[in-house]
């Protein structure tokens, strides 16, 4: 039994930004008050990670442990935590759902305001970390997870009990990237059935999005992006009519949309982080009802420029979207069980598995494109 006592496990530790991690032991300390010691199951690399480890202006936190999309089961809990019991299923996620305060009470926003988001290195609740190498070093954390690690340290409000019945290389992928694009249409934009959606971007975000979008019932998703062979990859997730961005150069992106639609898109997604592409995607949502979704991670102090002319007589709606709109609490169950009743895809993100000392692979495969998810486990 190992409840109480620190934990000696392999982790990938990012020692130096954009070089690759290096697998070692480190030591994880027993849970605080209101924590949970999880051991990992699964993880998979999201571009998150990626962003945040290549971080050289302004310098990120290293060493560190990146990692923010997995499962696992609990191996001992802090006290007061009485949500979750050892051996349970649970799935990190980056962003809180305290339950209590006003914005997670209220059904309009899943961003919590008693432990709001930011890219912390460190536990939301006393700002310490739980990890440190043979050396004596501490390790920072990552987006309150830190998943390449055997064992980890998350707190109760990050954490969310499912059914164990759901494969854990499926559930895993609920944890971030898939939950985010598949919410983003199914909570955020609340696609309805008839319409037409347009995604830029056909990445692992972009896909889930149409996956939400063909769930929702919207009948036309147009896909946008500069690798024509996305086509192909998007028809799986609903894609019905694709714009390939890189031989769009004789017209805008915006009108060729606008004409493919007669009008202009019921719902806009924005899944690359170009402030030159949510212009177009809001170009291109329906006047009166259109809404452009932002999902993209732009470049730290970009900025958009909106005609306030045209934003007065569009009537168009702007807005982002961490994690979909999801409750990670409320919303990861019931995607888990339309997984399980088989009205979500999921298997189909899954371009890779790798057992967990190849994760530098997933590295390289994410960044040069080749992947949707890499799955790896212990
Ligand atoms: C991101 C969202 C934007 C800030 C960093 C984390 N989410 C997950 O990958
Ligand atoms: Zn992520």
């Amino acid at each position: 039994n190992t409840a109480g006592k620190p934990i000696r496990c392999r982790a990938a530790v990012g020692r130096k930004a954009g070089e690759p991690l290096v697998i070692e032991e480190v030591i994880v300390a027993p849970p605080n008050p209101y924590e949970v010691r999880i051991r990992i199951i699964c993880t998979s690399l999201c571009h998150s990670d990626i962003t945040f480890w290549k971080l050289k202006d302004p310098p990120g936190y290293f060493p560190r442990i990146f990692g923010h999309e997995s499962v696992g089961a609990v191996e001992s809990i802090g006290e007061n935590v009485d949500e979750v019991m050892e051996g349970d299923i649970v799935i990190p996620s980056f962003l809180a759902d305290c339950g209590d305060c006003i914005d997670c009470k209220s059904k309009k926003s899943n961003l919590c305001s008693k432990f709001p988001f930011e890219v912390s290195p460190w536990m939301h609740r006393d700002k310490t970390s739980r990890f440190t190498d043979l050396k004596g070093e501490t390790l920072y954390h990552f987006l309150y997870v830190s998943s390449f690690s055997e064992y980890t340290v998350v707190d109760v409000a990050h954490v969310t009990k499912i059914d164990p019945a759901i494969p854990p290389n499926r559930a895993c992928l609920l944890s971030c990237g898939v939950s985010t694009g598949v919410g983003a249409a199914w909570r955020t934009a609340d696609v309805e059935a008839g319409s037409t959606v347009a995604i830029f971007g056909l990445g692992a975000i972009g896909l889930a999005v149409a996956e939400g979008a063909r769930m929702c019932g919207a009948t036309r998703i147009i896909g946008v992006d500069v690798n024509p062979d996305k086509f192909e990859t998007g028809k799986t997730f609903g894609v019905t009519d694709f714009v390939n961005s890189a031989t769009c150069t004789d017209k805008r992106l915006s009108e060729v949309i606008n004409e493919m639609s007669g009008g202009g898109a019921d719902y806009c997604f924005e899944c690359v982080g170009l402030a030159s592409l949510v212009h177009e995607a809001y170009a291109c949502c329906r006047k009166g009802w259109g809404k452009t979704i932002v999902l993209g991670v732009d470049k730290p102090g970009a900025h958009l420029s909106l005609n306030s002319f045209e934003v007065l007589h569009s009537g168009k709606i702007l807005t982002g979207s961490l994690f979909g709109g999801l409750k990670a609490k409320y919303d990861i169950p019931i995607l888990a069980k339309r997984y399980m009743d088989k009205e979500l895809q999921l298997d189909e993100f899954v371009t890779h598995e790798m057992s967990f000392e190849d994760i530098n692979k997933a590295f390289d495969l994410l960044l040069e494109g080749k992947c949707l998810r890499c799955m790896g486990g212990y």
